[in-house]
Parts: structure tokens; sequence; C-alpha cells
């Protein structure tokens, strides 16, 4: 029985569109099915800082050059506790940057290039049916039943989509954590108040400034995951962020229209192994780190790296070990980050139950990652991310 494609990849997120141009670059064919239409997928306000690694890999990509000219290059973090700011300071301490550039921005470069390339992505799909082992994928588009025969099936379609309930009963071993807050997110037309992100924690709970552009604020504040955002009208929202986001020498919080806003549940999660016969799980399929970290899309990055190398091996080469060892060679990084990302989180939020000596353990930590090189770096190094392959050189 012949084959359609080489690589059947479902989502068009960051791990999928990514994963299909690095497959193209090393000469391996895939078609994309996204259940979403273009516009949804494009306008989806998201992640916004990009790691070391992450950065690095759209540029060699080819793929990095509008995020060069518009993404801002940052080198430390302000942690604010006690109407106070600390700084960290990413180039002095392991000589590693961030890139603050909008998911929904390297998502629209992936699509474009597809697009440039004349490679197939089909949006608007419906009913995607999947056979691991076959392997082969079902789908509808345009009205009609399509049948897809090909050589692996790559599962990119995030935390609620079709790929990982494919797989049976009894293979997967799921582990969650669900966190008793959440972060409304706004997107303000307003210049940030800010040069660095501030991630300040406060008795009233966590904030978070984070930029888009001159022109464009990113900002959170902790909520009730259970919370209707209709509870929240704009007022409300800027009082928080301003009671959170004081400090004591003047420093203002600048208002502006609010363009976007919503509220997420925060969760860690994950499947062992992410793989079953020939499904391949990356991304938001495989594992959710609450965003306190800002790793989910690194973490989607560093997956289809690790895929796109092994499916190559297999497909062009021959050899199959590089995917066997897939789900190994992953989780070494994902169990790292679930780490970074719950520390983060339990250091700067505030949990229902708490009591004192929680308040003054969160106290101690930060004070001491606010004052002592070694734990500053530790989450400096943590925060730009760790260099690919540092499992296996450690
Ligand atoms: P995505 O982006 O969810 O893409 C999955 C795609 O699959 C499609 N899909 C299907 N397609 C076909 N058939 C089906 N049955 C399908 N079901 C779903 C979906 O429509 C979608 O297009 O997963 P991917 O590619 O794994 O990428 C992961 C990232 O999106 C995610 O980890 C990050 O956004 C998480 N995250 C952050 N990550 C960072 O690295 N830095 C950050 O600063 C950061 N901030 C955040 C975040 C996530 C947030 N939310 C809203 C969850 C801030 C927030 C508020
Ligand atoms: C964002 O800019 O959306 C953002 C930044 C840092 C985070 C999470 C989200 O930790």
């Amino acid at each position: 029985m012949g084959i359609d494609t080489q690589v059947a990849i479902v989502g068009a997120g960051p791990a999928g569109l990514l994963l299909a141009h690095l497959l193209h670059l090393s000469g391996v064919e895939s078609v994309v099915l996204e259940n979403r239409d273009e516009d949804y997928v494009v306008h989806r306000v998201r992640a916004g800082v990009l790691e070391q690694g992450t950065m690095d890999t759209l540029r060699e990509a080819g793929v990095g050059e509008r995020m060069d000219r518009q993404g801002a290059i940052h080198e430390g973090i302000e942690l604010r506790y006690d109407g106070a700011g600390h700084r960290i300071d990413f180039a002095d301490l392991c000589g590693r940057a961030i890139m603050v550039y909008g998911q929904q921005e390297v998502v629209k470069d992936l699509i474009e290039r597809r697009r440039a390339d004349c490679l197939p992505l089909h949006f608007k799909v419906e009913d995607v049916e999947l056979e691991p082992a076959a392997p082969r994928v079902a789908y509808t588009h345009e009205g009609e039943r399509h049948e897809l025969r090909c050589r692996a099936i790559a599962g990119c379609d995030g935390f609620h989509g079709v790929c990982r309930d494919s797989i049976p009963d009894g293979v997967l071993t799921e582990r969650t954590r669900e966190y008793p807050f959440g972060w409304l997110g706004i997107l303000a037309e307003v210049a940030p108040s800010t040069h660095e992100l501030i991630y300040a924690t406060h008795e009233r709970g966590f904030a978070l400034h984070s930029l888009r552009s001159p022109e464009l604020s990113r900002l959170y504040v902790q909520v009730d995951p259970h919370d209707d955002i209709e509870n929240w009208p704009d007022e409300r929202i800027w009082e928080e962020l301003h009671a959170r986001l004081a400090r004591d020498d003047g420093w203002t919080l600048e208002e502006g229209r609010i363009i976007e806003k919503g509220i997420t549940p925060m969760r860690s999660f994950l499947v062992e192994p992410m793989q079953h016969e020939r499904l391949y799980l990356a991304g938001d399929a495989a594992h959710i780190v609450p965003p306190t970290g800002a790793k989910g899309l690194n973490l989607a990055v560093a997956d289809v790296r690790v895929l796109a190398d092994a499916l190559t091996d297999w497909i062009r080469r021959g050899d199959e070990s590089g995917l066997a060892s897939y789900s190994e060679r992953c989780l070494a990084r994902v169990w790292r980050v679930q780490h970074f990302s719950w520390w983060m989180t339990s250091m700067l939020h505030r949990f229902p139950e708490e009591d004192e000596i929680q308040q003054r353990l969160q106290r101690a930590e930060l004070d001491y990652v606010t004052s002592s090189r070694a734990a500053s770096t530790m989450l400096a190094e943590n925060y730009t991310g760790l260099p690919y392959g540092w499992e296996a050189a450690g």
C-alpha cells in the first residue's frame, strides 16, 4: 500500500508548524491539519517570551527575520515585592537572554513560510480520527472525507486535541496538578510602563507586567480559576494591577484601552511516554506547565527539534534509534521545566489556605533568590532556557 505523505501533523500551533518547517528543511514531506480557521490561529494571544534556544532555532531555520526586526531582546527581569524591585541580570549571571515576541507572530511567520514554500497546510479540518499503528489519519475538509496514509503521525494538537485520546487506555501514565488560581490576562493599547518584565507578589496576589511592542502592554493578575470575566470590568483590573505592582519610589503604571481579556486556569500536566506505535506527541498535547516560568511554547520548540531529527534519521536514513528514544529524551527537559515552572509559581502566588509559615517561607525564598548570586543564577539559567543537550552533557 502506498503512502500519501511521510508525516501527518495534527495541529497548526507553534509545535505543528515548526515541525513541518524543520522536516521540510531536511527533505521530509508532511501535511498539516488544523481544525480552526487561519484568522483564529493568528489572533490567539498567548505566550510572549522566547528562550535563547527558541530564538536561535527560529533564526537557523530561516524564520527569524521579522522577530529580529520587531521583537525585543531582554537581558533581565524584575522581581517586585514589598514595594521594591530586584533585578535578575541574565546577561551577567549566565550570558544568555530572552526575546519578547508574541507567539501569534511566530505562528504568522511560520504560516507565511509554509505558504511561500507552497506546502500543504489545511485549516477548518473536522472530525480528525487517528490509527496510530497503521498509521493513518482520517478527516473532513470542505465537506469531503479524506484519508491520509503516512509513515508517522505527529500529535501537535494542544491540550484539548484528539491525538492523546486516540492512544488506548493503559498505555500512558498521566500526571496532573490543578492550582487553586488562574491568570486574568489583558492586552492594552498603552506603552509599557517598564523596559523589562516585572513579576510581582503582593498580599492581594501575583501580578505580571509584560510587553508586546512600544505601543502594546500585556498584563496579568492572579484570580480565582472559576471566576467569570464578566466580574472584571476594566476599572477593577487596573485597580488590582496598581495595587499589586506598586513601588515605594513613585513608579507609576500607565493605563490604556483594553483590547483583549480572558481568564486561564493553571495546571501542571504531563503524559509518559510521549509516544505510542507511530504516533508522537509534542508540545501542549503532551504537557502543560503553569505560565509563570514562560516555558510552554519553548518546551514545544524543544520537543519538535528532537522529533524532526528523529523522524529525518528514520525516514531518510533508516535509523530508528532517535524515534525509539524520543520520549525519554524529551522528558528529561520536560521534568526540569515542570520543576522550574512549579517553583516560580509557588514562590510568587498567594495560596487560598496558606498559613503564616507558608508566607514566611515564600519570603525567605524571594530574599535568597534576589540576594545570592548562586540562587539568582539558577533562576537566570532556567528562565533563559538550558542549552539543548544539557541533560546528556551533565
Ligand atoms: P497549541 O498552540 O495549543 O496548538 C495546538 C493546535 O492544534 C489545534 N487543534 C486541532 N487541530 C486539528 N484537529 C483537532 N482535533 C485539533 N485540536 C486542536 C488547535 O486549534 C491549535 O491550533 O499547542 P502547541 O503548538 O503545543 O504550542 C504550545 C503553546 O501554545 C503553549 O505552550 C504556550 O502558549 C504557553 N504559554 C506560554 N509559553 C511560553 O513559552 N512563554 C509564555 O510567555 C507563555 N505564556 C502561555 C502563556 C499560555 C497561555 N494560555 C492562554 C494557555 C500565557 C498564557 C495566558
Ligand atoms: C506574556 O508576555 O504573555 C508572558 C510573559 C511571561 C510569562 C507569561 C506570559 O511568564
